[in-house]
């Protein structure tokens, strides 16, 4: 409900302080009783809140649940995640940001669930989504960009998930071109985007994000886990999945609003501040090859430039990649 919002955006904007109710009542115009009421709620939801009388009321913690109220609880942005959509169960993410996007959904829009039963990678490869310890999010946006210039959006995912990284743990991950995050050289996270429109001009892109994050080694299946983690195991503790959520949804906001003012430059050089494989060798498969040489850079576009043994220098703009 709209009061509950208004209340959620009051414990936000007074984060670890007491609000008295005689504040909240003034505020929002409602009831002593009527905010007792909500207080409950949102107790029932799983919110840790201290009621101390004649003080008023504070939030001390949260259980790591990422349904909208926990989202909206502490989320600073304008416009990212202020619709949620959550589910227990889909099939991916993914396919319920499309239909939502057919039925009109704003920019912003966020999908989150607990379980997916067919999530997807890259070509149509599989997403493992550790169930209520990882992130599964597609989040809608509708820039006015023609098709080629859909990639960029993928490398400012990736950076809007280092720098989130980043800022909510000790840890310090590395982009992987053009969409894996690693920590310590594993898998923590994978981005995929797909884009709605016609040949000139794009009407909407969702971009899928994928992330480890409570799982222990051994919740991984056989054939990732030499290859996976997750932020728990690399920060040896546990974290809540909301918080990074949140800091998601404020960095991608943030560079978001940079691209579609300035372009791609500034967004390439924060990119390239946490990219792993510019200056080494690599080798790249793509559906046509496999090119092995250095890997020089990214262009103003977002393609991989890669030189190989000759000399030659190819533009990849779609490859997998591994570092030798
Ligand atoms: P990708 O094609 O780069 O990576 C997929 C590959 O990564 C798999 O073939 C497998 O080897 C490995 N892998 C699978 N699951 C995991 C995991 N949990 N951790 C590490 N490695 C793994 C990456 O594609 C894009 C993933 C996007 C996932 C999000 S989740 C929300 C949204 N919904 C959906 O169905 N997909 C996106």
């Amino acid at each position: 409900s709209p009061v509950k919002e208004q209340i959620l955006k009051l414990f936000t904007d007074n984060k670890d302080e007491f609000i008295s109710g005689e504040y909240i009542s003034k505020q929002l115009g409602i009831s002593r009783t009527a905010i007792w009421k909500y207080m409950n709620e949102l107790k029932t939801e799983g919110i840790d809140i201290v009621a101390v009388r004649k003080v008023g009321y504070k939030i001390v913690g949260k259980l790591d649940k990422i349904t909208p109220t926990d989202i909206k609880l502490g989320l600073e942005t304008k416009q990212f995640g202020r619709n949620v959509f959550f589910y227990e169960e889909v099939e991916s993410t993914q396919n319920i940001a499309n239909e939502l996007v057919f039925k009109g959904a704003e920019e912003g829009t966020i999908v989150l669930a607990e379980r997916q039963v067919k999530g997807r990678g890259r070509l149509q490869r599989n997403w493992v989504t550790g169930e209520g310890k990882a992130i599964a999010m597609s989040i809608i946006l509708k820039p006015s960009i023609p098709p080629k210039v859909a990639p960029q959006l993928t490398l400012l995912a990736a950076v809007a998930v280092a720098s989130a990284i980043s800022k909510v743990t000790n840890l310090k991950p590395n982009i992987k071109w053009p969409n894996d995050i690693l920590i310590n050289n594993k898998k923590v996270c994978g981005i995929l985007t797909e884009m709605h429109g016609d040949s000139d001009l794009i009407s909407s892109v969702i971009v899928g994000i994928g992330i480890n994050v409570n799982q222990e080694k051994d919740e991984f299946p056989n054939d990732i886990i030499s290859r996976a983690t997750s932020i728990r195991i690399e920060e040896g503790k546990k974290i809540l999945r909301s918080k990074i959520v949140q800091a998601i949804l404020m960095e991608m906001e943030k560079l978001y609003a940079i691209f579609l003012e300035k372009g791609f430059v500034p967004i390439k050089l924060l990119w390239e501040s946490y990219a792993i494989s510019l200056g080494r060798e690599i080798t790249a498969t793509t559906y046509s090859e496999t090119i092995v040489g250095k890997a020089l850079g990214i262009t103003e576009e977002g393609q991989l430039l890669l030189q190989d043994e000759e000399g030659k220098i190819h533009t990849i703009y779609s490859a997998d990649i591994s570092i030798i």
